[in-house]
């Protein structure tokens, strides 16, 4: 294919949707997944009406076996993937390690750490064999502090710098770039899964101060893929203005 193919995880929403938009733009080819296909069957539909070219893979990232088969599946043109954007993720529940729920600390680490590993190993060594690539993964603020409730979150996006930093060595002698963005308070879906559904919850994570939104961090990968070809970005942390640690949005709860 002579376009650059980006793969976006988690594209049915937030971060991955803005960002498929603004690439889409930029005259990437896309391979976007997500579990929920009516979300990626619409994605597509917009983004084909203004020229793009666009693959879809539906799996759920926690599973190896499902990863494994949508990347296998996909055609020999497509695994030629200049971009891999990490950035399917969540959390689940706010709350102390004494009470918090053990199945949001499984879905979290399945989700954060190990679905993004799963994908990661594949796709680092179609990369690996064409001796080019640039992998992405969206950490947090969380990933830099730690703050009360939120423990297995900042753990697992801790994990994703250490991973990320590890494979910044083990990769550049092949030519590939490895970065990390960290964003504070993003208004998506997040805090409505986060709150296993509670709008009024989620809501409440905003009030009283401008977050950032998914544009800003669509621009800010932008600007990191769109650097010259000897010039890595290791990590970029961006914040609201108004919010100066990631304590910041959850003292007053
Ligand atoms: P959203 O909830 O809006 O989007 C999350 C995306 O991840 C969805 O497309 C969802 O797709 C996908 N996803 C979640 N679980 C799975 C799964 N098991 N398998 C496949 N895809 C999955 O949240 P954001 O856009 O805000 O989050 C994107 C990333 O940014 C996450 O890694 C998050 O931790 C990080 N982040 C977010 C911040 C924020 O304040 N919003 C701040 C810092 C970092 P689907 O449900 O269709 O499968
Ligand atoms: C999301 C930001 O502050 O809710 O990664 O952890 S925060």
């Amino acid at each position: 294919m002579e376009q650059p193919i980006a793969l976006i995880t988690g594209a049915t929403a937030g971060i991955g949707l803005e960002t498929a938009r603004l690439l889409a733009q930029h005259n990437y080819a896309l391979i976007l997944t997500g579990r929920r296909m009516d979300r990626l069957e619409t994605l597509k539909d917009e983004l084909e009406q203004n020229g793009a070219k666009i693959y879809l893979l539906n799996f759920d990232i926690r599973s190896k076996q499902e990863v494994d088969q949508a990347l296998a599946s996909l055609p020999e043109e497509w695994k030629a993937v200049d971009v891999l954007l990490n950035n399917a993720g969540l959390a689940a529940g706010l709350d102390t390690v004494s009470h918090a729920d053990v199945d949001d600390w499984e879905t979290m680490i399945d989700t954060n750490v190990k679905g993004l590993l799963y994908i990661t190993q594949t796709v680092s060594n179609w990369m690996i064999e064409r001796q080019r690539g640039h992998i992405i993964s969206i950490s947090s603020i969380a990933g830099k502090e730690a703050y009360p409730m939120g423990s297995v979150y900042c753990g697992t996006k801790h994990a994703v710098n250490a991973i990320s930093k590890a494979m910044r060595i083990e990769l550049a002698p092949h030519n590939i770039k490895v970065s990390t963005i960290s964003p504070g308070a993003v208004e998506t879906e997040f805090s409505l899964v986060r709150f296993h559904g509670d709008q009024e919850k989620a809501d409440k994570v905003y009030e009283g101060f401008t977050p950032l939104c998914a544009k800003d961090i669509a621009e800010t990968i932008y600007f990191v893929l769109s650097r010259p070809a000897h010039v890595n970005i290791d990590d970029i942390l961006i914040m609201p203005t108004a919010q100066a640690s990631a304590r910041d949005i959850f003292k007053k709860k």
